[in-house]
């Protein structure tokens, strides 16, 4: 080929790709940023579907999509019926723990514990998007962090953990199996116990899952406790109830012997997927440090496994979960991102939306392209349902804004944004009858941080977060918004500050009447949600 053919050729071919997108060799971690803990993950054909925990989020069960492993959309919910399950009264920490996701012929299974309220359950569906069933609860089991297993005789089993009557050291908890008939929702025949983990002082074995890989069995469990020394250790055996011997490379994955500071940490609990093309890879949680702090919670990363003999070997060659690598061996699917800004003119609320415990009442409405909230007596404080919508902050950086129209002659009436951790940890930025205030709650203490007077009813409300440090900002318009307070520490929704354990941190609208009755509301025109993190479109 000539020397100018040629380069025309390659032009041509750039410019092919520039045009159509070419498909990326490479993937960033984490796959689900924010707010996205304990993954668990099924394939059926080339489709794979993906949960997480939520805690008293509300609908509770995020339920994820993906052709790639890398790209996922939001599907649905599986608990979307506040009438079968109620998280009120929870602390924030309690509600829905790890679910596992299975599919047995031709149905959905979600197995999941409700902590707080009644325990083990499972809900069935044939679309993962849903309709889910109501929550069929399983009094026989105990303990947490359920999952579900068909051997090749057609005999179903529950594994899960659940503590231990005599300790020999305190943070010792047991993986057990028993015989589950799906027909009568009882744990039939003899509860095997099967590890305590893969050492003598090995903490907290829990979140096991169990595969069957070339006639034997593997059972995959966390150890460590979900923090620092977070771990996930494998244990074989010929026979489904053991015993269970310890892998020799335990634990097959942590990083907890690369100190305190190491970037990507508490490293653990995730299951394992095999490919339609013969690939293994994992999805495990995993949290990122920023300025020392942890605000986005346990996120979803992925993880190439490669099996040596049974013994499964996590990015082989590094060992550790890494922030960008080589993707998995699938046909390359991106689903379009769902829109910044929410101008509230769809007919059902987008996905992202999620309340705190669960609504006994309606407590909004969309129409006119607007969200009315309607005011509650309740407050974000207590452990009970108010009316505020939240979606998971995804980014460490960000800024979201709301458009708000609101008018009242009651000071005890007041709407605005809300970034919210838990009753304990949280920032508001509301508009009573005369004026807005910015006030923080950290550890229960509740600082008044700045009054402004503002008489009129419609008002721009933002918070921006950069460096792990919140602006807020009110004004008449978007493009003439002064700071309201100073720079405010986010480590009033970190990890691990107060009450701030397990779940993650959303920010949106509340709306109260602080105990009186009222029928007021306040309209909300949009609100958006645009992360400022270092760009991390995919490119080679
Ligand atoms: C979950 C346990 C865990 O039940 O944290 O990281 C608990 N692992 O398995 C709550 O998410």
């Amino acid at each position: 080929m000539k020397l100018k053919t040629f380069f025309i050729n390659l032009l041509f071919v750039l410019l092919i790709s520039q045009a159509f997108g070419q498909a990326p060799t490479s993937y960033n971690n984490p796959i689900l940023p924010g707010y996205h803990p304990d993954p668990s993950i099924c394939r059926v054909g080339d489709d794979y579907y993906l949960v997480n925990s939520s805690f008293v989020w509300f609908p509770g069960l995020p339920i994820y999509h993906s052709k790639d492993l890398v790209n996922w959309e939001h599907i649905g919910y599986g608990i979307t019926n506040s009438e079968t399950i109620s998280f009120n009264g929870l602390k924030d920490k309690h509600g829905l723990f790890a679910p596992t996701i299975r599919h047995h012929n031709g149905t959905f299974y979600i197995i999941n514990t409700c902590v707080g309220c009644k325990m083990n359950f499972y809900i069935t569906a044939t679309n993962p998007a849903g309709p889910w069933s109501d929550p069929i609860w399983l009094p026989s089991a105990s303990g947490i962090d359920p999952s579900l297993f068909w051997d090749e005789d057609g005999k179903s089993y529950y594994t899960g953990m659940e503590s231990v009557a005599d300790k020999k050291w305190s943070t010792q908890t047991v993986v057990y199996n028993q015989e589950i008939d799906l027909n009568t929702n009882q744990l039939i025949g003899k509860r095997h116990h099967l590890t305590f983990g893969h050492a003598n002082n090995a903490a907290y074995a829990e979140g096991p899952h169990i595969y069957k890989i070339n006639g034997k069995y593997i059972l995959l469990l966390s150890e460590g406790g979900t923090e620092q020394y977070h771990a996930m250790s494998v244990h074989h055996s010929d026979s489904i109830n053991g015993p269970y011997q310890a892998d020799i490379i335990n634990p097959v994955l942590t990083h907890r012997h690369l100190g305190k500071d190491y970037p990507i940490y508490a490293v653990g609990h995730g299951d394992l997927v095999k490919t339609q093309n013969g690939e293994w890879w994992a999805v495990v949680l995993g949290k990122r440090l920023n300025n020392g702090i942890t605000t986005l919670a346990r996120e979803t990363f992925l993880a190439k496994v490669e099996f040596e003999g049974q013994t499964p070997i996590f990015n082989k060659g590094k060992g550790v979960v890494l922030s960008r690598q080589k993707r998995p061996d699938l046909p390359w699917t991106p689903f379009p991102a769902p829109p910044k800004k929410d101008d509230f003119t769809t007919h059902k609320i987008d996905l992202r939306w999620c309340s705190i415990r669960t609504p006994e009442k309606e407590f909004y409405k969309l129409n006119d392209g607007k969200l009315k909230l309607n005011l509650h007596k309740e407050v974000l404080d207590s452990l009970v349902h108010s009316s505020m919508l939240i979606q998971r902050i995804v980014d460490h950086n960000f800024e979201a804004s709301t458009a708000m129209s609101f008018s009242t002659s009651k000071i005890n009436e007041e709407s605005g944004l809300c970034l919210y951790r838990t009753n304990e940890n949280h920032f508001t930025l509301m508009k009573n009858d005369h004026e807005i205030i910015l006030t923080e709650v950290f550890k229960g203490n509740r600082k008044v941080i700045a009054k402004v007077k503002f008489g009129k009813k419609n008002v721009i409300l933002k918070a921006k977060a950069q460096d792990m440090m919140i602006q807020f900002y009110i004004g008449e318009s978007s493009d003439h918004l002064i700071p309201i307070g100073p720079q405010l520490s986010l480590i009033t929704i970190a990890d691990g500050q107060g009450n701030a354990q397990f779940n993650g941190a959303g920010i949106g609208i509340y709306a109260t009447s602080n105990g009186q009755s009222t029928k007021n509301k306040a309209h909300f025109d949009w609100f958006q949600y645009n992360g400022l993190d270092l760009d991390t479109t995919l490119t080679d």
